[in-house]
């Protein structure tokens, strides 16, 4: 099975790497949109009387990104991207307390070269196709949202968390010992700008919700409950403008930050495979996990 799953996920990837420059998708994979579909690890409800669908991630305990997890990402972005009767996106838990933990840090530990090439190569893909999505995307963080998971919100165009202080947000790479490649810091900087970003990279800063919307790395707090009908609201915000309006405006914002990565793709998992397999980064990540098992017991 988990050679099936591998082939299967290695065969859908090479697919999707077939974007443009805009990290939009030639029309490979193309699927006719239905109105709500659930993968395993992800629920989507797709409302044709809105146009807005709500992607819900269900991959327990924690919503770390696997492989197979960020290929199910892809996948569902690239269904609803395709069908242009969807023009609004929301992205949220379906589990208690954690939006994401970010990127799956057993697919960075003990893996073989070419499999972490493979990871990054998804994650690169996860963040392009969301990064450069035509709809309008609002996330809906309803839990922590540490490293990766803070990048995947970064990539929506409006930002709602949940106001409960014991939440956190950020980019905290160098806390395991590892960096934020260039694409993470340049969405950083695009959201919060160049100076709270270099406290925030260089530290590890996880924010509580009040520190977020401080630095403006979220836009909104709201109370727990409601996270969603929030972000359901304000979609109907982004929505009263014509899209093509807001697209073209989209576009124009973070094309150059787009093209970057799209233009450093090789180097930039060459990079990653180069630095996640030394073995003094290898040796952090290992304490790493264990401080978080440590610290649940
Ligand atoms: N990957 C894999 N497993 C994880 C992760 C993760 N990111 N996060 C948590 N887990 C595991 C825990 O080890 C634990 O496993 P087990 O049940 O076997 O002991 C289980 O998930 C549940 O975790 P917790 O008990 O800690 O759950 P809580 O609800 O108490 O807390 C948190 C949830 C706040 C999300 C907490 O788990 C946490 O802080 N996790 C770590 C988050 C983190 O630091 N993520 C960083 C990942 S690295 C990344 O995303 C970007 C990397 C860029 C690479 C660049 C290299 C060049």
């Amino acid at each position: 099975l988990a050679l099936q799953l591998r082939n299967w996920s290695k065969g859908v990837l090479s697919q999707l790497s077939s974007c443009n420059s805009h990290g939009r998708v030639s029309p490979v994979l193309i699927a006719q949109q239905r109105n709500n579909s659930t993968s395993q690890k992800i629920q989507v409800d797709f409302d044709q009387s809105t146009g807005v669908a709500v992607m819900r991630m269900q991959n327990p305990p924690v919503n770390s990104l696997s492989l197979e997890f960020l290929t199910e990402i892809c996948i569902n972005v690239e269904k609803l991207e395709m069908d242009k009767s969807c023009r609004g996106l929301i992205i949220t838990s379906d589990r208690p307390k954690v939006f994401s933990a970010g990127l799956d840090i057993l697919e960075m530990y003990g893996k073989t070269p070419e499999r972490c090439a493979e990871f990054w190569k998804a994650v690169q893909e996860m963040w392009l196709k969301l990064y450069s999505s035509n709809m309008a995307t609002i996330a809906a963080i309803n839990g922590s949202s540490p490293a990766g998971g803070c990048l995947m919100s970064l990539t929506c165009d409006y930002r709602i968390m949940a106001d409960n202080p014991r939440y956190t947000i950020g980019l905290n790479e160098t806390l395991l010992g590892i960096v934020a490649p260039f694409w993470f810091k340049d969405t950083m900087v695009n959201t919060v700008g160049n100076r709270s970003t270099e406290l925030a990279l260089q530290l590890g800063l996880l924010y509580s919700p009040a520190e977020a919307l401080k630095v403006g790395l979220v836009d909104q707090l709201v109370p727990e409950d409601q996270v969603l009908t929030t972000a359901t609201k304000t979609m109907s915000k982004w929505l009263a403008i014509p899209d093509h309006a807001r697209q073209i405006t989209k576009s124009m914002m973070r094309k150059p930050t787009i093209d970057r990565l799209m233009s450093n793709r090789e180097s930039d998992i060459k990079n990653f495979v180069g630095f996640i397999t030394k073995g003094s980064v290898q040796k952090s990540l290992g304490m790493y996990l264990e401080m978080l098992k440590k610290r649940k017991a």
